[in-house]
C-alpha cells in the first residue's frame, strides 16, 4: 500500500496529498427533520408514509458533529464527504438562513480541525415539491448548487449528485426508494436525463462564476457501479453481455459526461425510442463537466449469456460464490473486480483524476456489540480492497488521487433502515445519545494512513 501511495505522491501531475476520508449523506445520518426550519424531502414523505424506519433522529450528527468530528481528527483522516440536504437550506425558493449556518459551522469546524471537506450537493433527499422526470428540477437544482457554491467558499471538492443510477432507478422504476414510483423504465430514463442536465448546469454555474477565485477548486460526479465479469472470460458471447451490463449502469451516465456527450450505443439500442434525445446544445455542454471521476463501488458479479434475461447476473461460478456475502444481500466481497473496474475506468476514459467516493461493506445489525466493534471481517474487506486499489495504480497507471470509506458512522440504510451497519463507528440507536464505539476497522484504516504519511 504505502509503496502506491509513495508513487502517487511523487507524481507531479497529481500534485495534491492523497485524500483519506470517510464519506456520509444527510439523511442518513443528520437526523433533526424538523429543526432550524427544515422542510420536508421526499424521503421524510416516503418513510412516514410507508411506516418504515426512517432518519427523523438518525445518527442525531445535526447535534453531534463536533464529537465526530474530534474522532476522525483522532484516526488520522484528512478528508470528510457530507452532503447537504436542500430542503435544510432552501423552502420552496427561498433560502433558510438557519440550514445554510448549519452548513457554514461544519464546514468551518472541519477546517479548524485540519480536515479537507468534500460536499455533495444532492444525495437523494429532493425537496417534497420535485420530481426527477419534471425538467424544472433541472433549473432548480442549478440554483441550488449556486446558493451553496457561493456559501461554502472554502469548500475545493464539490460532487453534484451521487450515484443518478440508484436514485433513479430504485426511485421512478422499481419504488424501492422515495418518491417509490414502480412503473415502466420510461421514468427512470427521463429522471436520468434530467439528472445528467442538472448536473452539467451546476458544474457550467461554478465554472463561470466562482472557478477564477478558487484556485485548486473541483467539480465532479459520484457514480455507481458494480464491475460485470464475463463467467467464461473466452467466451465472446458472456464479454459482449458484460461489457452491455457496464454501459447500462456505468456507460449511461460516464459516457455523456467522460466521453462523447451522449449515451453509449449499447444504451440507446437496449431503450430505443424510449430513451430521451439530447441536443447538440445538451451535449456540448455534458461533454467535460467533470474535474474528476468519483466512483462509488462495493461488489461484483459474473455475467452469464447462456441464461435468459433476469437470471443472466450470477454470483456462483462452478458452484463457488464469487465472494463471501456481507450484511446486505447483493454486497460479495470481491476485492480483485476493484482494480478491474478502476483500470476499465482508466482505459476507456482516461479521467484526470479518480476519487473513491464511497467503497465498504455492511455487517448486518445484531444485539452483540462486541462482535459489531471487532469487526475482523471489516478489516479483511478493507485489506484486500485497499491492496486492489494499489495494484491498480502502480501496476495500471489510474490516476487516483483518493479513497473515502463508506462510512464514518453506522447509519440509516435507506430502504434496509437500521439492520445494515456500514459504518467505522458503532451507534447505538436505542441510546438516546447515540453513543458512538470506534470499530476495529477504523483503527486499522486510521494505522494504515499513519504509515502513508510517513512516504510524503
Ligand atoms: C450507496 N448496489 O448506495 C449510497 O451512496 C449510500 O447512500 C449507501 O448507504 C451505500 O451505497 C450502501 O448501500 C448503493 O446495489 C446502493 O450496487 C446500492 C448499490 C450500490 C450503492
Amino acid at each position: 500500500m504505502s509503496r502506491a501511495i509513495k508513487k502517487l505522491q511523487s507524481d507531479g501531475t497529481l500534485n495534491q496529498p492523497f485524500m483519506w476520508g470517510t464519506a456520509t449523506a444527510a439523511y442518513q445520518v443528520e437526523g433533526a427533520w424538523k429543526e432550524g426550519g427544515r422542510s420536508p424531502s421526499h424521503w421524510d414523505t416516503f418513510t412516514h408514509n410507508k411506516g418504515m424506519e426512517n432518519g427523523d433522529v438518525a445518527c442525531d450528527f445535526y447535534h453531534k458533529y463536533p464529537e465526530d468530528i474530534q474522532l476522525m481528527k483522532q484516526l488520522g483522516f484528512t478528508h470528510f464527504r457530507y452532503s447537504i440536504s436542500w430542503s435544510r437550506v432552501m423552502n420552496g425558493e427561498l433560502r433558510n438562513e438557519q440550514g445554510i449556518q448549519f452548513y457554514r459551522d461544519l464546514t468551518q469546524e472541519l477546517l479548524r480541525n485540519n480536515i479537507e471537506p468534500v460536499v455533495t450537493l444532492y444525495h437523494w433527499d429532493l425537496p417534497d415539491q420535485y420530481d426527477w422526470r419534471d425538467e424544472n428540477v433541472v433549473n432548480a437544482f442549478a440554483e441550488f448548487a449556486d446558493l451553496m457554491f457561493s456559501e461554502l467558499t472554502d469548500v475545493k471538492h464539490w460532487i453534484t449528485l451521487n450515484e443518478p443510477w440508484v436514485f433513479c432507478a430504485l426511485g421512478y422504476h422499481y419504488g424501492l426508494h422515495a418518491p417509490g414510483t414502480e412503473g415502466p423504465e420510461t421514468g427512470m430514463l427521463q429522471c436520468g436525463h434530467n439528472a445528467l442536465k442538472a448536473h452539467a448546469r451546476a458544474y457550467g454555474v461554478f465554472k463561470e462564476r466562482y472557478d477564477p477565485h478558487r484556485p485548486g477548486a473541483k467539480v465532479g460526479i459520484a457514480l455507481s457501479s458494480h464491475w460485470f465479469e464475463p463467467l467464461e472470460p473466452s467466451n465472446a458471447a458472456d464479454q459482449e453481455l458484460s461489457e452491455k451490463k457496464r454501459d447500462l449502469m456505468l456507460g449511461w451516465f460516464a459516457e455523456p459526461v467522460y466521453g462523447s456527450g451522449d449515451y453509449p450505443p449499447n444504451v440507446k439500442s437496449h431503450y430505443g425510442d424510449q430513451l430521451p434525445v439530447f441536443s447538440e446544445a445538451e451535449k456540448a455542454m455534458i461533454k467535460g463537466s467533470s474535474d474528476f471521476f468519483g466512483l462509488n463501488h462495493y461488489t461484483s458479479v459474473y455475467v452469464d449469456s447462456t441464461r435468459g434475461g433476469g437470471s443472466d447476473e450470477t454470483r456462483i461460478k462452478h458452484g463457488a460464490p464469487i465472494g463471501a456475502l456481507a450484511g446486505s444481500e447483493w454486497l460479495y466481497v470481491v476485492p480483485w473486480g476493484f482494480n478491474r473496474i478502476l483500470t476499465y475506468i482508466k482505459t476507456r476514459w482516461d479521467p484526470k483524476a479518480i476519487v473513491v467516493t464511497e467503497n465498504g461493506m455492511s455487517d448486518a445489525d445484531t444485539s452483540d456489540v462486541t462482535s459489531l466493534v471487532n469487526d475482523y471481517s471489516r478489516i479483511a474487506f478493507f485489506e484486500g480492497y485497499l491492496t486492489e486499489m494499489a495494484k491498480a495504480i502502480l501496476h495500471n497507471d489510474v490516476p487516483l488521487v483518493g479513497y473515502l470509506a463508506w462510512s464514518l458512522l453506522d447509519n440509516f440504510e435507506w430502504e434496509d433502515g437500521y439492520a445494515e451497519r456500514f459504518g467505522l463507528i458503532y451507534v447505538d440507536f436505542n441510546d438516546p445519545g447515540r453513543r458512538r464505539v470506534v470499530k476495529q476497522s477504523a483503527e486499522y484504516l486510521g494505522g494504515l494512513i499513519a504509515q502513508a504519511e510517513l512516504c510524503r
